[in-house]
């Protein structure tokens, strides 16, 4: 069984980082296990229609290197999955990391042993191999959430996840298709299957608050803008608390008249994108404030959709705005003017079961050719659990986590040691643009495996203490903010029946998070014990 120093599991955003920083400045021997056949992660499996960034390009790049920043050029404002998955193919190859990446490669099971403190790391295929250090870097978005539908078997249709597209695109040219979910990706994918489709039916349990991404193709000029205003970029983004390029507002919008907030709102629907929840300061933890950006994004959904009980079915909220992941659109609302699409509410009529046709809800058959699933994500844990992990004295990660995950700063599990997580449960991953996240937590966990070197330790392990103290502070930290009023939320686990509902990532903000996690490493890893083997 070959043994590395560190395996990294995923090759997407995190583990190409992870890979670079662990191979190129330890010097580690290190190897990347990857499930697909290509990098890119959530950019290699999310190819549907209209799959797209809503972060702007300029920030959602890598920002460790100017060099590596520089020597790319985003071609729009949005850029779309085929353009992420070239950028990761290029970085691959930029930074020859495709030697040491294995494809087709799916971990079932990690076993560490006491013993020798070593992880036995068991691939699907029937291959292991062992490592001292394990970064799990299997995205937060990447475990896919099939609903079950009673009757799969008999539907003589096709049917498709969006976040396992096929890599030869469906055709749905003259086909009548059918689309459950008005999630960020249902509103990206709706408007494009509308074009092609003969006949489009939405099924929407959750209407969505969504404001246009007023995406354009960049100008050259656009592009040496982004290279010139990289350090400039790259301080707005250490200080936002989502990680993105723009300031927060200090104007509360409940204090603000009523001719003023809607020249802010109006400006910030102009600009487009996911700065426009940023227009005032209190939007996500005042009532009366909140009730001012639904109303007005109510009153725009009004004016662009002609039929009015679409309309009522398009605004017919139960969430205060920005308690879900706040989509971005092209033309979403706009789709329901044309005549092939049908929008169906199953909040009110919801779907029983497959038929050998289509779909049947408890009011109507609705005939399909083709069902695109764009139901999103077991967020954050799906895909940590859907592996076998056995810690200290064979504890599970399953058993451990019943009651909902426990991590010291969503990097770390007690009775795990070695065992590192990128943007896992407790930190601010889904909460933020992702990859000032990600570059965050590969390059703590970098420092803690060098200072584990030069002390010539053998484990690390978060405290049972440390990890209970931390879980209290993401508690703590959502308080009074309208995530948490949010049904169906996947912040709260709340789309999948079974998983505990609890609030998963850390929302104080990933400013205030990394001042944490570096106070953490000041303090010779405050919430963590070192053991060296009598060997050293
Ligand atoms: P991923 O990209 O998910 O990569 C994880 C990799 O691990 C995958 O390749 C997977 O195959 C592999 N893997 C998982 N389990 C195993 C296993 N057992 N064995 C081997 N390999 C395994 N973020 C933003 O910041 N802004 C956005 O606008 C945005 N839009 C998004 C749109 C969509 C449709 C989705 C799904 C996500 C979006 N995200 C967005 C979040 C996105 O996931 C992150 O930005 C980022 O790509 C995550 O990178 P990652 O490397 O952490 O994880
Ligand atoms: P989301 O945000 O979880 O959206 C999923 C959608 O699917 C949402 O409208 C759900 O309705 C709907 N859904 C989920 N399960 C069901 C069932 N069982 N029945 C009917 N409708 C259902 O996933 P996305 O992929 O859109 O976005 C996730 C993230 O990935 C986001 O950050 C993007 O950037 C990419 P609900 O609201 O739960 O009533």
């Amino acid at each position: 069984m070959e043994h590395f120093d560190a395996i990294i599991i995923g090759a997407g955003f995190a583990g190409l980082y992870q890979l670079h920083i662990l191979r190129d400045r330890l010097g580690l021997k290190v190897k990347v296990l990857e499930k697909a056949d290509g990098v890119g992660g959530t950019w290699y499996w999310n190819r549907y229609p209209g799959a797209r960034c809503d972060t702007e390009s300029k920030a959602y790049s890598y920002y460790f290197s100017k060099d590596l920043y520089e020597a790319w050029d985003w071609s729009e404002r949005y850029p779309t999955q085929p353009e992420i998955e070239r950028y990761l193919n290029f970085v691959c190859d930029k930074l020859n990391l495709r030697k040491d990446i294995q494809f087709k490669s799916e971990v079932s099971d990690l076993i560490y042993s006491e013993k020798n403190n070593i992880w036995s790391i068991q691939l699907k295929n029937g291959n292991k191999v062992s490592a001292k250090y394990v970064i799990a870097a299997v995205g937060c978005l990447s475990f896919t959430n099939k609903p079950e539908i009673p009757n799969e078997k008999i539907f003589n249709g096709e049917i498709y996840h969006t976040g396992n597209w096929p890599q030869k695109n469906p055709t749905f040219q003259n086909k009548r298709v059918g689309i459950i979910g008005t999630g960020s990706t249902g509103i990206q994918v709706i408007p494009e299957v509308a074009k092609i489709a003969k006949k489009l039916t939405v099924f929407q349990r959750t209407p969505n608050y969504s404001v246009p991404a007023k995406n354009h193709k960049l100008t050259k000029s656009d592009q040496l803008n982004a290279n010139k205003e990289f350090e400039k970029l790259e301080q707005l983004m250490l200080h936002h608390r989502g990680g993105h390029p723009w300031t927060h507002s200090n104007i509360s919008a409940k204090d603000t008249n009523e001719i003023k907030r809607n020249e802010l709102y109006e400006r910030a629907w102009e600009n487009g994108g996911l700065s426009f929840r940023d227009t005032f300061s209190d939007l996500s933890i005042n009532n009366e404030s909140n009730e001012t950006a639904s109303n007005f994004i109510k009153e725009k959904i009004k004016n662009i959709v002609n039929d009015s009980k679409t309309a009522n079915l398009l605004t017919n909220f139960d969430h205060p705005f920005g308690s879900k992941r706040p989509p971005i659109d092209t033309n979403y609302y706009e789709t329901f003017n044309r005549k092939n699409v049908n929008l169906i509410d199953i909040r009110e009529n919801p779907i029983i079961s497959f038929t050998k046709n289509g779909i049947q809800t408890s009011n109507d058959e609705y005939e399909l050719d083709a069902l695109i699933l764009a139901t999103g994500f077991d967020a954050l844990t799906g895909t940590l659990l859907n592996m076998k992990i056995k810690g200290r004295k064979n504890i599970t990660l399953n058993e451990y986590w019943k009651a909902g995950p426990l991590t010291n700063l969503g990097l770390s599990i007690p009775n795990f040691p070695n065992l590192f997580l990128i943007t896992g449960p407790g930190s601010p991953a889904v909460l933020t643009n992702m990859p000032r996240a990600i570059e965050q937590h590969a390059e703590w966990i970098s420092d803690c495996i060098k200072f584990m070197i030069i002390n010539e330790n053998d484990t690390i392990e978060a405290t049972q203490l440390s990890a209970e103290t931390w879980i209290e502070s993401v508690y703590e930290a959502v308080k009074g903010n309208f995530f948490l009023s949010a049904k169906h939320s996947w912040y709260l686990g709340g789309n999948i029946p079974e998983k505990p509902k609890v609030f998963i990532p850390y929302a104080g903000g990933l400013d205030k998070y990394r001042q944490i996690c570096d106070a953490v490493s000041k303090s010779d890893y405050n919430g963590f014990v070192f053991t060296k083997s009598l060997n050293n």
